[in-house]
């Protein structure tokens, strides 16, 4: 396999849940700040421009949570082998895509992103982060009152999914200090030996 790249949050779900599998890939870095997804070589491969992207022979897949999927049906490793179990893992992958990734991408970009790239944060992407989170977040709260990773007592690939972006809100000043549950399992992920592994940009 080969994993196009770049050590931000959505490419870190795949080498996050590569090191966690121990599956062998290539790594194939994709520089953001310099424009390289934007090139005709790699729009060829993902037409929206973005990393991640997995290529497994003749398989061409975009989309961290569709590659976080594949991956769980091609180990059969962190990832349910029942109809239900599945579900559930997509349900708060669904959820992490739709409705914490817009508000992550809000703060993240608007004040981190535009110091790689040298340019102006938007005050109004960022205020409309700061509001949207607080209710997604108390739905990790309730969530992990359930057990120590988000489908309960076992580790998967959805914990894979949401540690970048978790990790990533905190960086752009967010604080969980009202959710000690959500604080909590954000350190137990990043604690982890295949976390230390994911290549990480200075300071993230
Ligand atoms: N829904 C996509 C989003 C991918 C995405 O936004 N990737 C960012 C890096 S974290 C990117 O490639 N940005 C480049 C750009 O916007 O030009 C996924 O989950 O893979």
């Amino acid at each position: 396999m080969k994993l196009y790249h770049f050590p931000s949050p959505n490419p870190q779900k795949i080498t996050f849940a590569l090191a966690e599998l121990g599956l062998e890939c290539e790594l194939i870095a994709v520089d953001l700040r310099n424009g390289e997804q934007r090139r005709p070589q790699f729009l060829a491969m993902n037409p929206f421009g973005r990393v991640p992207v997995l290529v497994d022979g003749d398989l061409t897949l975009w989309d961290s949570h569709a590659i976080l999927c594949y991956l769980g049906d091609k180990s059969g490793k962190l990832w349910s082998t029942t109809a239900a179990g599945r579900a559930d893992a997509l349900r708060w992958l669904f959820f992490l895509a739709a409705h914490i990734s817009p508000s992550a991408t809000d703060l993240a970009f608007n004040r981190i992103a535009v110091r790689l790239l040298g340019i102006a944060g938007d005050e109004e992407a960022i205020a409309r982060g700061e509001k949207a989170l607080p209710g997604v977040i108390g739905i990790l709260e309730s969530q992990l009152a359930n057990g120590k990773w988000m489908l309960g007592n076992e580790f998967s690939l959805v914990d894979c999914g949401y540690t970048p972006v978790l990790n990533v809100i905190e960086k752009a000043g967010f604080s969980y200090r009202s959710f000690p549950k959500v604080q909590g399992y954000l350190d137990a992920c990043r604690s982890r030996p295949a976390w230390q592994k994911t290549p990480k940009l200075p300071g993230l």
